[in-house]
């Protein structure tokens, strides 16, 4: 099963690229178990058991686009790695709608704010934990201060979908603010569409889409640094990645941690990059190819 480690179908170099893939391996802020930096490699093997072509959109995958930047070398300090990932900025082709593959949530941030650089970003967070606090095992920039980081870039829109878990001062700071923040009991009694809906209207056409894993139930991605039962289906968070994709300038997939998988949940995360790019490009075919 191991091939190469570059994303499947990733058959064109940087500066012709529609779509760029970029490993980013850190987890030192891992607070109950750790192994999320072999996530990008564990996304990328398991790429290769799909097929190129996306039937459901009709887009052959091989024809988009795609390059795999590699990984970035993050060490291991967390401040050190906001700043690596604030200034892979340069190797970024510009052109390109990068997808990144964690590692830990706790690289978002700095990643909103490189694409900040392109003008304002609304930001759509699907997570099972709020991820509010402002300090949480002696740093600020530890994966369960995900939200309040990106929420200090004052992002002109943010919403997060799946949520089940957080301390009683998170719930409350999120009240506070007005947060528009979903619970996974009203995605299963409302229906991730009409939630989706509402979420969207304050997003803007410019949306950074981040997937933290442990979003989804622990039954279908069992490997993360988290798990949190009465999670989101598959079939839940592909729609909201399609829904997206269109307007996204970015997404990340953070959290997967290969140690504790038995294969599904990297390839899960294969998969929804793979729907996301089929989607985002069938939107920008001619109306007459769709
Ligand atoms: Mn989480």
């Amino acid at each position: 099963m191991f091939q190469r480690c570059v994303f499947a179908d990733a058959v064109v170099e940087a500066d012709e690229a529609e779509y760029a893939i970029l490993g980013l391996p850190f987890d030192s802020t891992a607070s109950f178990r750790s192994g999320s930096r072999g996530g990008p490699d564990a996304v990328r093997q398991a790429s290769y058991n799909f097929e190129p072509y996306d039937y459901r959109n009709q887009v052959d995958l091989l024809d988009v686009g795609i390059c795999d930047l590699g990984n970035l070398d993050l060490g291991s300090d967390p401040a050190l790695a906001w700043q690596a990932i604030r200034d892979s900025f340069s190797f970024i082709p510009h052109r390109a709608v990068p997808i990144f593959i964690g590692g830990e949530h706790s690289v978002t941030p700095p990643l909103v704010e490189l694409m900040m650089r392109d003008g304002d970003v609304g930001v759509l967070v699907l997570d099972a934990h709020l991820d509010l606090r402002d300090e949480y095992g002696g740093t600020r920039m530890s994966h369960a201060c995900a939200s309040r980081r990106i929420l200090d870039l004052s992002p002109p829109g943010y919403a997060c979908m799946g949520i089940r878990s957080g301390s009683r001062e998170e719930f409350d700071y999120a009240a506070d603010l007005g947060l528009t923040c979903v619970t996974s009991d009203q995605v299963a009694e409302q229906g991730i569409d009409a939630l989706l809906d509402r979420a969207l209207e304050l997003l803007g056409d410019r949306i950074y889409l981040s997937i933290d894993f442990d979003v989804l139930d622990p039954a279908y991605a069992p490997a993360v640094g988290n798990p949190e039962p009465f999670g989101l289906s598959p079939r839940e968070v592909r729609r909201v990645v399609e829904r997206v994709a269109p307007r996204a300038v970015a997404l990340d997939v953070t959290e997967i941690s290969p140690v504790h998988d038995q294969g599904q949940t990297a390839l899960l995360g294969a998969r929804l990059i793979r729907d996301f790019v089929a989607a985002r490009a069938r939107s920008r075919l001619p109306r007459a190819l769709k």
